[in-house]
């Protein structure tokens, strides 16, 4: 296992040119301290108090798990899900002007945040290694758009016992990978690459810290052997210009998970989960099969790697994006 290196000192305002060169030689940026640990402490606290409502914690002091055989079902998707969702400072963090001014700097244009977040529950898991997310990269489910970045958030400590975000740097020049359809369900989304690979990296994260990497970045989610929940987010964020999926409007894990009018009923503000106008929502073709929808998939010239200098291998993400 490596480590990843960090990037440390960018503020809002600096020039973008270095950092940005290093994400697209790397495909990921790894910024410690990044946000105020404060903030991210204070929405820590708040879903702590929903988990050991709902009994996936023991209380709301620890992320001491609730039981010992958690795991999402679809029972636990239809109250635990929701109920974390339905916390409105989670959606605010994803919309923390720290990370939209980083992530327009690294675009180089206007920005906004995805309303689908991801809000990683990580229960405890047999001590003999694996993942807990399986190799995937996050175009897998763009599909539209190459330039998306995910924002992904340690909401607690990650250790080398409650693991935590893994990547492999430099897949991203690899282009769009195909998925293996014998792992993933309904959705076969992943990877086939051994959770042992020796490339891959990741680091003992704190909240306040943060990775960004490219939706072609081969990245996972390391197992968890301590008795505590690992709590993390996925924040997505793409220019205007550039089509989202529809489905992306709605709260991750729609419809699965209820719509927004019922998640955001007592929210101070819906600004947190608006599209702007201008952005064209694709939507998912109806009557297809998902696994034959990711075998059709191409991803679109990407703007950012095509700033790189030659050098790297071409494998169709790095044409003109005017073509
Ligand atoms: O946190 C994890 O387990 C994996 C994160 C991930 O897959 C993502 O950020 O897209």
């Amino acid at each position: 296992m490596r480590t990843l290196e960090r990037t440390e000192g960018w503020r809002p305002g600096d020039d973008p040119g270095p950092l940005r060169e290093r994400l697209v030689a790397d495909g990921y940026l790894y910024l410690p301290g990044f946000l105020d640990p404060a903030e991210v402490l204070a929405v820590q606290r708040e879903l702590r108090a929903v988990l050991a409502e709902v009994g996936w914690l023991a209380d709301a002091d620890s992320l001491r798990v609730g039981a010992d055989d958690l795991r999402f079902t679809a029972e636990s998707f239809a109250t635990v899900y929701p109920a974390v969702q339905r916390v409105e400072s989670f959606h605010r963090l994803g919309c923390h002007p720290e990370l939209a001014a980083l992530t327009g700097a690294l675009l180089a244009g206007p920005v906004f945040c995805h309303p689908a977040r991801v809000l990683r529950l990580a229960p405890p898991t047999a001590a003999d290694g694996g993942y807990f997310t399986r190799a995937h990269q996050d175009f897998v489910v763009q599909h539209v758009t190459t330039d998306a970045l995910t924002l992904w958030l340690p909401l607690a400590d990650c250790t080398a016992r409650r693991q935590g975000l893994r990547v492999l740097p430099g897949s991203h020049w690899n282009g769009y990978l195909p998925t293996d359809a014998s792992v993933g369900g309904a959705r076969p989304l992943y990877l086939d690459v051994p959770w042992d690979h020796p490339d891959w990296a990741t680091a003992d994260f704190r909240p306040g810290d943060l990775v960004v990497f490219h939706s072609l970045t081969v990245h996972g989610g390391g197992p968890n052997t301590s008795d505590q929940l690992r709590l993390s987010a996925d924040i997505r964020y793409q220019r205007h210009d550039d089509p989202m999926r529809a489905e992306w409007t709605h709260p991750h894990g729609w419809p699965r998970t209820p719509d927004w009018p019922e998640l955001t009923g007592d929210w101070s503000s819906r600004a947190w989960i608006e599209v702007p106008p201008e952005v064209p929502l694709v939507p998912l073709p109806t009557g297809v099969p998902y696994a034959d929808i990711l075998r059709d998939l191409h991803a679109p010239p990407s703007r950012l790697l095509a700033t790189a200098g030659a050098g790297h291998p071409d494998q169709g993400t790095r044409d003109d994006p005017d073509e």
